[in-house]
């Protein structure tokens, strides 16, 4: 279906790089971006993203742990300005709205707004689009506050594991304290089902976190699979004391024994091919200069795109941190946060990607992502494929993190294909 040329996608592009700047400016953190599952911030980013829905013809909604849905199209559409008659079941469109900490402002913003702009599309063109296009801004995909990744997109399946609303913050809040809190409901969302096996999939736009289209000139690039990644909670439990009067030979340093185990990490990642393992989170209790640390929670992040191998990297590290421990006369404890396979895209799903690409006028790219999205969840219920966007650098998780209104237009062009795509089809 050819895009009509009239809509051109920069003008609509220039309008998602203004949001995203504006949606930058709802953090919890006066000099930094950071946006947390349940808080007033990440309330007020989505109250702004609710506005551009409506405004776009589109019905909005939230879910049981808050995630924000607009639907433009099927029955609700009959209300609105055209009438339509969609008859197709939804193809779901969407990102997330929580951030990292110190973040930059496309990670995950980018596919909410990229899919509001071909919505705003659709209702300027007065399309009848044959399927009707929910768009979805899930309230945590990062796992900032809770080290879970994917809450939101595990909870819009119904498929949350209940054990997880028992999980705590460092303020000791449980995940169902804070869903209550946000004007969620705990108790429906493992039976929420969002009627999941009608839609079509899902599609999301996501900046690709990393430099293969840069170095290869392309905006765009298409999502193969998505590497598994298991996340882990270690601590090393040794002696605190007197910095002056504990002499080396006699201490239980717990900061020694994590050092030590970080750098095994780092040992372990650089020697297995295409393994990433990181210790993002270190704390050193009690955080005094003149105490030796007794005790240091760390958190370890180890992702491959075969399961077997990250698997064995985690037992590995486990080991080695065990055996560090013991030779350091200290403890070593681990709580296993998250583990998520590797999941391929689905076939048909990308294979429309790729022709919207093409018919973009884009050579297809397959990639690989190392970084974890959504779609890992939602795979379990519906088909998934992604398009990946050029970023300056392959920065991200970073403020520096930033792509071209260029690039944001090319990927507006491909998703419009994408919902276009069904119109052949009754
Ligand atoms: O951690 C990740 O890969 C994603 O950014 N949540
Ligand atoms: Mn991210
Ligand atoms: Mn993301």
């Amino acid at each position: 279906m050819a895009v009509e040329p009239f809509f051109d996608a920069l003008p609509r592009a220039r309008t998602v790089m203004a949001r995203c700047d504006l949606l930058a400016r709802f953090s919890e953190e006066d000099d930094r971006l950071t946006r947390r599952y349940g808080t007033p911030t990440l309330r007020a980013a989505q109250d702004a993203v609710a506005g551009w829905m409506t405004v776009a013809g589109m019905t909005v909604r939230r879910d049981a742990i808050g995630n924000l849905i607009g639907r433009y199209g099927g029955e609700e559409a009959r209300m609105s300005f055209p009438p339509s008659a969609s008859r197709m079941p939804p193809l779901l469109i969407g990102g997330h709205l929580d951030t990292v900490r110190d973040a930059g402002k496309y990670d995950g913003t980018l596919g909410v707004l990229v899919g509001i702009a071909c919505v705003e599309r659709l209702r300027a063109m007065g399309e009848d689009p044959v399927c009707a296009v929910e768009i979805v801004a899930f309230a945590d995909e990062e796992g900032l506050r809770f080290h879970t990744a994917y809450l939101g997109s595990w909870a819009f399946t119904g498929t949350l594991d209940p054990v997880l609303l028992e999980r705590t913050d460092a303020d000791g809040v449980t995940v169902a304290e804070a869903i209550r809190a946000f004007g969620g409901d705990p108790g429906a969302i493992v039976t929420q089902g969002h009627d999941l096996d009608r839609y079509l999939g899902f599609v999301e736009a996501h900046i690709e976190q990393g430099p293969v289209l840069e170095a290869e000139g392309l905006p765009v690039g298409v999502v193969a699979a998505i590497a598994g990644q298991t996340r882990v909670a270690v601590t090393f439990a040794g002696e605190a004391g007197h910095a002056g009067m504990v002499p080396m030979a006699l201490r239980r340093d717990a900061l020694c024994a994590a050092a030590e185990f970080v750098l095994a990490v780092e040992d372990v990642g650089r020697t297995t091919e295409g393994l990433v393992a990181t210790v993002g989170q270190l704390a050193a209790e009690p955080g005094a200069s003149n105490v030796v640390p007794g005790r240091v929670r760390l958190t370890l992040d180890v992702r491959h795109a075969a399961d077997a191998v990250r698997r064995e990297a985690v037992t590995m590290l486990l080991d080695r941190a065990t055996a560090i421990a013991r030779e350091r006369g200290v403890a070593a404890s681990f709580e296993n946060r998250n583990d998520n396979r590797a999941v391929a895209c689905d076939p048909n799903l990308t294979a429309r990607l790729e022709a919207a690409v093409r018919a973009t006028g884009y050579p297809v790219r397959r990639l690989v992502s190392g970084a974890g999205h959504d779609a890992v969840a939602l795979s379990a219920r519906m088909p998934v494929a992604m398009l990946f966007v050029r970023c300056a650098g392959g920065v991200s998780h970073n403020p520096a993190e930033s792509v071209t209104v260029e690039d944001v237009a090319a990927a507006i062009e491909v998703m419009d294909r994408v919902i276009g795509d069904w119109s052949g089809e009754d």
